[in-house]
This record gives C-alpha cells, sequence and structure tokens, in this order.
C-alpha cells in the first residue's frame, strides 16, 4: 500500500463539508492540483471556468450517472485554501455524497484529514494561525456571542493588534541594532523612549491579557447551582429556569436526591444550570449522598442561587444554611411569592433578595437580569477582541520578559544587547500567536480539533 504523508500539500484531497445526512444540498470540496482534472472527469465537462457556476451531471467511472447539481471552480491561489478547489453541490443524499468522494479517491486524491482544508489556507498564506482557530471557533459556538467573538477574530482584529504590537518591538530593536552596529555614526538610543515604548506594548498585553477571562463566560459559559433546604421550590425554580418541567417536583421533602443539569442561555451566555438535594440533616442514606453531592457541585459552581420559602419567611434553618455557604456569595432568591399575602413581610428579612413564583414565573425575569449583573460582561461585545488560551499563554511570556527588561533597564542601559535579546524573546512569543513561527506540535493541536471537511 502507497504510504501516504497524512498531512502532504502535494497530495489532492476531498471531503463532505457539510454533514452526512439526508438534506436539501451537500458539498463536496476537492482541493489541490488534481481537483480541476477530478471535476472535469466527474462532470464529462471540459471547459470549466473559475468562479461560474456550471450546471452538470456527475458521473462514475463506468458512467453511471450519479446525480446532477453545480460544479464550481476556484483556480489557485484565488480560493479558501490557495490551491486549486473544486466544489461539487448534489442533492443532499447520502449515498450520492459518499459516491461522489469514491470517485474523487479513484481519480487520484484522499480522504482529507480533519481540519486540512483550513491548514492548508494557513501554510499558503490565506489566513494567519489566529484565523485559522477563529474558523473553528466560529463552527464550535454555541452562542451568538460566542460566534461573534470568532468572528471578530476572523477579520483579522487580533492579528491587526498582535502586529502593531510586533511593529513597536522591531523598531526598537532596529534602533538598538544599528546603534550596536555603527556606535560612531548612530547616536545613542535613549533609554526613556525605549522604557515608553515598551510601557506602552505591556499596557496592550495586560488589556489583552484580561479580555482572556471574559471571554470564557462568553464562550464556555458559567455553571449556576441551586441550593436551599428541601421543598423550598428548588426544582421549580430550575423548571421555571429552563422552560420546561424537566425536574422531579413534589410536596414531599427530599424529592430531589441526585442533582440534574440543564444547559440554558441567559442573555447569551451559556449557563449550566444545576439542581440540587434539599440541604438538611438526615438518616436516609441516599438523601445523604445526594447532599455530599449537592456540597461538591455548590463547590464546582460559579454562581450560587441559595433559595428560601418566603411564604414561610426566613427560618432558623435557612438562617443557619446560609452562614454556611455565604462565602459563595450566592444571590438569595425568595420562592413562593404567590403564596405571600401580607408584601410588608418582604421587608423584613435581609436586603437583595428576588422574589420570584416559580409557579407564576413572577421575578424570574429578573432573577435573570441579577444572574447576568453578576457576570459582570456585556451583553453586546461590539468588535472588541477575546482571546483565547494559546493566545493567553504567549502573551504573559511576553509580559514576563518585557516587564524584567523594564525592571532591570537601569542596568541593561550599558548592556544594549541583552536588552536587545529580551525584546526579541518578546516579540517572538507575539510571532507564535499568529503563527509566524509555529511547530508541527502546535499545528496538530489546533487543526486536531476541526471538523473533517473545514
Ligand atoms: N405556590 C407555590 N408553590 C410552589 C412554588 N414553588 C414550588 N412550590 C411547591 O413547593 C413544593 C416543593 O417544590 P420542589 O420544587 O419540589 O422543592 P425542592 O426545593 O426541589 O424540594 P427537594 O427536592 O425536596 O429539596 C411543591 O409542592 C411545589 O409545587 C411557588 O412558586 N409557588
Ligand atoms: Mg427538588
Amino acid at each position: 500500500m502507497k504510504q501516504i504523508n497524512p498531512f502532504s500539500l502535494e497530495d489532492t484531497i476531498v471531503a463532505n463539508v457539510t454533514p452526512l445526512v439526508p438534506s436539501a444540498v451537500s458539498i463536496v470540496r476537492i482541493s489541490g492540483k488534481k481537483a480541476l482534472d477530478i471535476g472535469k472527469t466527474i462532470s464529462k465537462k471540459d471547459n470549466i471556468e473559475p468562479r461560474k457556476v456550471h450546471f452538470v451531471r456527475f458521473y462514475d467511472q463506468n458512467e453511471n450517472l450519479i446525480d446532477e447539481g453545480l460544479l464550481i471552480y476556484f483556480k489557485a491561489p484565488n480560493s479558501f485554501t490557495g490551491e486549486d478547489v473544486v466544489e461539487i453541490h448534489t442533492h443532499g443524499s447520502v449515498p450520492v455524497v459518499k459516491r461522489i468522494i469514491d470517485e474523487a479517491i479513484n481519480l487520484g486524491a484522499r480522504f482529507a484529514e480533519a481540519g486540512e482544508f483550513t491548514k492548508r489556507a494557513f501554510l499558503n498564506g490565506k489566513i494567519d494561525l489566529t484565523q485559522a482557530e477563529a474558523i473553528a471557533q466560529l463552527i464550535e459556538a454555541k452562542t451568538s456571542t460566542a460566534s461573534k467573538i470568532a468572528v471578530n477574530i476572523l477579520e483579522g482584529k487580533l492579528s491587526e493588534q498582535i502586529n502593531n504590537l510586533r511593529k513597536v518591538l522591531l523598531n526598537l530593536i532596529t534602533l538598538i541594532e544599528a546603534e550596536l552596529n555603527f556606535p560612531e555614526d548612530v547616536e545613542e538610543v535613549d533609554i526613556e523612549h525605549i522604557q515608553k515604548e515598551i510601557e506602552k506594548v505591556l499596557s496592550q498585553i495586560d488589556r489583552l491579557i484580561s479580555s482572556y477571562k471574559k471571554g470564557q463566560i462568553y464562550t464556555q459559559g458559567i455553571k449556576l447551582a441551586i441550593i436551599g433546604r428541601p421543598n423550598v421550590g428548588k426544582s421549580s425554580l430550575f423548571n421555571a429556569l429552563i422552560g420546561y418541567e424537566r425536574a422531579i417536583v413534589s410536596e414531599y421533602q427530599g424529592t430531589t436526591r441526585d442533582f440534574i443539569e440543564e444547559n440554558i442561555s441567559i442573555k447569551g451566555i451559556p449557563v449550566k444550570l444545576l439542581d440540587t438535594a434539599g440541604l438538611r440533616e438526615t438518616n436516609d442514606t441516599i438523601e445523604k449522598i445526594g447532599i455530599q453531592k449537592t456540597k461538591e457541585k455548590l463547590e464546582e459552581a460559579d454562581i450560587v442561587i441559595f433559595v428560601f420559602d418566603a411564604s414561610e419567611g426566613w427560618t432558623k434553618e435557612d438562617k443557619t444554611l446560609y452562614e454556611e455557604i455565604k462565602q459563595k456569595k450566592p444571590i438569595i432568591v425568595g420562592n413562593k411569592i404567590d403564596l405571600l399575602l401580607d408584601k410588608n413581610h418582604r421587608n423584613n428579612i435581609i436586603k437583595d433578595i428576588i422574589y420570584v413564583s416559580s409557579k407564576t414565573k413572577q421575578g424570574i425575569p429578573l432573577l435573570e437580569e441579577k444572574i447576568f449583573e453578576r457576570l459582570n460582561v456585556k451583553e453586546d461585545i461590539g468588535d472588541e477582541i477575546y482571546i483565547n488560551f494559546r493566545h493567553y499563554k504567549a502573551l504573559e511570556k511576553s509580559k514576563a520578559t518585557l516587564e524584567s527588561s523594564l525592571k532591570n533597564l537601569e542596568m541593561l542601559k550599558n548592556q544594549k544587547e541583552i536588552l536587545m535579546l529580551d525584546i526579541q524573546e518578546a516579540e517572538k512569543h507575539l510571532e507564535e500567536i499568529i503563527g509566524e513561527i509555529t511547530t508541527e506540535d502546535v499545528l496538530g493541536n489546533i487543526f486536531s480539533n476541526f471538523c473533517i471537511g473545514k
């Protein structure tokens, strides 16, 4: 059998771009040197012009008709991958797509690895590494805000900022290098100028670094646990927040034993909502296990909702329990407000309570508002940039190098070679972000997370 280097740019690759499910239309993409010939053979059409939609019939090698559809040819370098690309649009029939792919393979293509089209786009200089990552992020995005974050990076906004920072550092490197090479002809570089420029770069790096945590809230979301005594209406509140009767609700204490999770979105933020077993002293073995799990979930939660029964008031048990968990700064929710006739009663309890009725849904939007407020993020991110973990790590390294240069600037004034090496190192870490320098490991990591066909 022929040994194929999985990532050789010499190969022509093929894959379905759309999922293999019955649908209106499916797309197969072929990229590489043989793409046009394969397109011509499958469609039995000789004059295929680039960037034109051709309505054709597709045939297998025995001249059997596979389907009719559209064929588009993107001539290198004006394609997604930068290579010759042929796109075949068929009816969304799984066997049709498979036959087209088989034909392309018969004609010399091989099935693409995950992310291989995007990897080629990167290797051929069509996009940089931040943009390649953004494509995967965009496809994976679960909320509209997460998609906006990806699109902003795909537009090249992060690369632009990184390149601006690199420019400042490269200018410094040039100045110092000139001074070192031509000490007679070139004036000594003003150390205050160097200091100011490094500080400028550092403040931008800090701004980008701080975007990482916020970005995680938008893309990864948060965990929100509902905690409280038995029967206060935790499961009812859980159901009210997710919008359907998922958790069992009953008038018996200790109804919920195992915790239940459900994913929701609050103003575009993915929220993993957790209903837990009511906390109380009990001899019931199963309930005890549930309570232990509740305590674990409490630790993991980013935000805790502490529920009490407002119709009963803030009882001694509520107070004891609250004291136990207050370090998590819970949002306190008084439930069953529909049963509360004496409205003045509310003011007698602690401040900052959200009153709701899980039964009538009164107060639920306000609670969602409060949860969102706690996250301290914007609803519309505009054109703001939120970096990923890889960017974050590289920026941290660049920052550490620059900070140490700043600290030792007085000493480095007379050791400009070392200063220059430091600045060069800081600049290299910025290069890593956009992928000017990368290793096969880094690329493997990024592209293996892609889906097939991208
Ligand atoms: N009137 C009224 N009744 C409610 C409300 N929320 C819950 N209940 C009732 O309170 C009882 C307990 O509700 P659950 O949601 O099962 O309470 P829980 O806190 O999950 O209880 P455990 O799972 O046992 O810890 C049920 O009979 C619910 O119908 C509410 O807002 N108004
Ligand atoms: Mg329950």
